[in-house]
């Protein structure tokens, strides 16, 4: 029944990510997918999160169906975290938001609400993209699109030509966007150029949907959701997907949220029925596991002071060996420009070396990078960190002089 079908090509990031398991090199080091990995080089399980496990082993409760919405804890925790504490849209009941299976669940949901919502509408996303915004978009039936986003001569933001891309499109189409973090660059704009993005979409009627997956690795909690807030008090109605896989290490958990900010507090509650209504013929509901571990730590006042301290030092490691790396290179590559490597922010640094570059990386000396040239900085730590700068000033003055 079945022959005809295409082989599944595989998935860029999580096909190298296997590779890279089977590799025997002794010395090998994976900066292929977004996971942080500690100073150890291990997944953490955050103690915030070990904390509220062990209450739900000590203590435990029926495992039932959750709401097709999720826990109600788990929502506001998601409207605190990303909007504020004080956030005016939140506090006039203006913003919908459910559990989701992930951030990619956020973004499932959110493109089939859409297709319901606007059915004739494009999607408009960042190039150089996460391949899977194109992929999930496509999927819900939207042709996907892309604006200009990174300039490779500056390794930075081509600010000029996306602004100038954004102006030319139809009210209501539907723009993709990073708050922070972006991937695969780690180009994030300026508190001045989302100012001029929010005017663009509140003058041409676009749709930004915002998805934010590694809120607190940037600059800090409260920073990186600048955009999300900015656009909630600027009146747009935007929609933000969020991610806890990152945040909180716990990814298999499948542990997200969707809100989408409305103009009114009765719109918000049809909007919400429309998103329960796709919740249930998709997946039906969100797991409960997750939900209680995240709403756990999030809802308990100790708990939550403690995951910002968590976040805080995954944050400062990443930074350190970004650092790190820049040192070592000036010292090892007179010549080439390491300073990409302070500039960009959160888990990614897009390098621009060339698949030949990337090739011999993997096979000389087992440091995989996805085909993108995105380096998953949380890869390194200082044990390994010495071999990545020596392969990267081999590969880089062998193969290019
Ligand atoms: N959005 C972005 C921008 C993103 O980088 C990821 C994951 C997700 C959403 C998915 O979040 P989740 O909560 O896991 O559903 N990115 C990493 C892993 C992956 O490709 O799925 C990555 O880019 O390596």
């Amino acid at each position: 029944m079945f022959k005809h079908l295409q082989q599944y090509a595989g998935d860029p990031i999580f096909g190298l990510n296997d590779a890279f398991h089977r590799n025997t090199h002794p010395r090998k080091i994976n900066l292929t997918i977004g996971l942080y990995y500690d100073e150890a080089g291990r997944i953490p399980i955050l103690p915030s999160v070990a904390a509220v496990e062990r209450r739900l082993v000590d203590d435990p409760a029926p495992r039932v169906y959750l709401p097709m919405e999720g826990l109600q804890g788990y929502r506001d925790a998601v409207q605190r975290v990303v909007f504020g504490a004080d956030s005016q849209a939140v506090a006039e009941g203006r913003v919908a938001t459910i559990q989701t299976l992930g951030g990619t669940g956020a973004l499932k949901v959110g493109a089939d609400f859409l297709k319901g919502a606007y059915p004739d509408s494009e999607v408009w996303i960042s190039d150089p993209a996460w391949d899977n915004h194109h992929a999930i978009f496509g999927g819900a039936g939207f042709p996907t699109r892309s604006y200009p986003y990174y300039d490779p001569a500056t390794k930075g933001l081509a600010f000029d030509a996306m602004m100038e891309c954004l102006r030319g499109l139809p009210s209501r189409t539907i723009v993709l966007l990073h708050p922070c973090c972006h991937n695969p660059t780690g180009v994030d704009l300026s508190r001045e150029q989302w100012e001029e993005v929010i005017a663009v979409l509140g003058e041409r009627g676009l749709i930004p949907f915002l998805d934010i997956a590694y809120q607190g690795l940037g600059d800090g909690m409260e920073e990186d959701a600048y955009a999300v807030r900015a656009m909630a008090q600027a009146g747009l109605t935007v929609l933000v997907a969020n991610s806890f896989s990152k945040n909180l290490s716990v990814y298999g958990e499948r542990c997200g949220g969707l809100s989408v900010v409305c103009g009114s507090e009765s719109e918000a509650d049809l909007v919400l029925g429309q998103l329960k209504a796709v919740v249930r013929r998709i997946y039906s509901s969100a797991p409960w596991h997750g939900g209680h571990v995240v709403a756990g730590v999030l809802n308990d006042a100790k708990l939550y002071a403690q995951w910002l301290d968590e976040v805080a030092g995954m944050r400062e490691r990443i930074a350190q060996m970004r650092r790190m790396v820049h040192e070592q290179l000036t010292a090892k590559l007179p010549g080439y420009d390491s300073a990409y490597f302070l500039r960009q922010r959160g888990m990614f640094t897009y390098s621009g070396l060339s698949q030949e570059q990337l090739l011999a990386l993997r096979e000389r000396h087992g440091v995989y990078i996805i085909d993108s040239g995105r380096i998953a900085v949380p890869g390194l730590n200082s044990s390994n960190v010495e071999h990545f700068t020596d392969a990267l000033a081999d590969v880089v003055s062998v193969v290019t002089h």
